[in-house]
Order: structure tokens, then sequence, then C-alpha cells
């Protein structure tokens, strides 16, 4: 039985109804686990609300803004965990951002700014996340991170996402590496498209969705409840055994050569 009830559960990259993080946040819910949410803060403070307002179900015992471009707020979001849980157990690590103008058009006008910033966002905040949990993951822990195939094989327009997803990748097997004496798990999940706030900015992602049902296995999809389920299973201890994998939630897309 998958049973994660006596977990805290911190769980980043929720901005609507539709995130991916969301439909981990309402299996691992589901499932028992004790809910942090953190969201990313804008000015007018919109996120905040609509974010909350979607979580509000789930009970969460922790909701705090966390940019992880910005150390200050990653020290104080695990200051304020540390107040309120005794230990961390499972971090959902489930964000990604680059500039728009470097998912369209050719990889090689990459600007150093664009690189900078999407791996910067969508990789290095991986490890900088885990060296913030993993103190206080006492009773060891599980990490897990959302990828994407662009990362292993060229997906027309992901681009400079795709380096940083490579990135991402391999950090899962060093954090894996270096986190697994501590009996802390690392892994990813390599998800198929699915509309969300940001892969409907995407010019085309509708005929990738018709692609991946007219190729795939499985002749459809995956949902984010899907994904959910997954990562509700990396976190728990029926996947003990699991540490520095990709497991791929894509109805089988990408075992297909044509
Ligand atoms: P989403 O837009 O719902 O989620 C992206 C999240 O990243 C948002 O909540 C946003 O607030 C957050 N974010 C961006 N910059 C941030 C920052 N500086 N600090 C903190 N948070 C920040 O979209 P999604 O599709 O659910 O994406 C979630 C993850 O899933 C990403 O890693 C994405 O690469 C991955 N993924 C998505 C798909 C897909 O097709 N949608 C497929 C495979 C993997
Ligand atoms: O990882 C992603 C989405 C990443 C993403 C999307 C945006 C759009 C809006 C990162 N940054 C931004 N920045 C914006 O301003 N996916 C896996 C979804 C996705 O994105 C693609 C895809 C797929 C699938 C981009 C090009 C081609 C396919």
């Amino acid at each position: 039985m998958l049973d994660l009830t006596g977990k805290n559960a911190l769980v980043t990259g929720i901005a609507n109804n539709r995130s991916i993080a969301y439909g981990i946040a309402q299996q691992l819910h589901q499932a028992g686990a004790n809910l942090g949410i953190t969201y990313l803060p804008d000015e007018k403070g919109r996120f905040e609300r609509k974010v909350a307002e979607l979580v509000d179900p789930l009970k969460p015992s922790l909701f705090l803004p966390c940019d992880v471009q910005d150390d200050a707020q990653i020290t104080e979001t695990f200051t304020e965990i540390s107040k309120t849980w005794d230990k961390i157990d499972i971090l959902i690590h489930c964000l990604a951002f680059a500039n728009r103008d470097d998912l369209t058009g050719e990889f090689i006008n990459t600007s150093r700014e664009g690189f900078k910033t999407a791996l910067e966002i969508s990789s290095y905040s991986l490890t900088r996340l885990s060296q913030a949990a993993a103190p206080l993951m006492t009773q060891g822990g599980s990490i897990v991170t959302l990828t994407y195939l662009g990362g292993v094989k060229v997906i027309p327009n992901y681009n400079v996402m795709g380096i940083a997803k490579a990135a991402l990748e391999m950090s899962v097997r060093y954090l894996a590496a270096e986190l697994g004496p501590k009996n802390i798990r690392v892994n990813a999940i390599s998800a198929g498209p699915i509309r969300t706030l940001a892969s409907s900015a995407v010019g085309g992602i509708l005929d990738m969705i018709h692609h991946v049902e007219k190729i795939a296995p499985l002749r459809r999809t995956v949902t984010q409840l899907e994904v959910g389920n997954t990562a509700a299973f990396l976190s728990s201890d029926l996947a003990s055994g699991i540490t520095g994998q990709v497991i791929y939630v894509d109805s089988g897309y990408e075992i297909m050569g044509m």
C-alpha cells in the first residue's frame, strides 16, 4: 500500500490547476502526506491568492513564497519550515523557466543571459534546494524532479531548455550518489507533453500532443495525476531501492524509434 502518513512533503512549482506540481500535491495528499507549498511571488500578489485558494482543500501546514533565483528567499523558506516541521521527508522540484525568445528559432542564437537564466532556474535550483533541504531530511528522504525527453533527444524549439534538462538529469545522478549514504534518494520523472501554463505558452504544443496520441504505445498523452502517482510512489517506501533514475511517464513514447 502506498502510504505517506507522517511524512512532510515540500512541493514547489504550483502556478494553477493545470500545473504538474498540483497533480503531484493532490496525490501526495491522498496518500496521507503533510504538505508544504511554495509559490513564485509576484508584485501584485496575484499568484499568492490564486495558489492559496487552489491548495486550500489540501490543507497545507506551510504556504511560503520562494523564488529560486533569490538565495535570501530560499534561506527564509527553510528557516520557516524548520520552525513548523521537525523534518522534511519529501522534496518535489517542479519548475523550469527559459526566456520565451529562446524557445523558438535556432538554438545557436541563444544569448549568454538566456542560457544563464534557463540553467539557473531549471537546473541549478535542484541542487540549491537539495542543499537547503538535505540537513532537514534527518530520517532519510526522497527528492523528485521533473524532466523532459528534450534533455536527451533533439525536440524542435525546446532548444536551451534541452540543455537545462540534460544538466538537471546529470544533477540527479551526482546528488543521488552523494546523498545515498544519508538514505536520501533522488530521482527524476520524464513526463510526456501535457497542456500546462508553461507548455501552452509554446507554439505547436497541441500538434506535439496529437503526434504522441498517434505514436505512443498507449495512444494517448499522460495526465498530471498519473505523473502525481509516480511521484507519490517514488516518495514512498515502496521505492526504497530506487535512486538516481529517470523514470518515463510518457505513455511509452520514449521507446519508439519511428
Ligand atoms: P507550470 O507553468 O505549471 O509550472 C512551472 C512552475 O515554475 C510555475 O509554478 C512557476 O511559478 C515556476 N517557476 C518559474 N520560475 C521560477 C522561479 N524563479 N522560482 C520559483 N518557481 C519558478 O508548468 P508545468 O508544465 O507544470 O512545469 C513543471 C515542470 O514539469 C517543469 O520542470 C517542466 O519542465 C516539467 N515538464 C513539463 C512537461 C509539460 O509538457 N508540461 C513535460 C515534461 C516535464
Ligand atoms: O519544460 C517544458 C516547458 C518549459 C518552459 C516553457 C516556457 C513557456 C513560457 C520554460 N520556460 C518558458 N518560458 C516562457 O516564457 N516542457 C516540457 C513543455 C514544453 O515546452 C516546449 C515543448 C514542450 C513539450 C517548448 C518547445 C517544444 C516543446
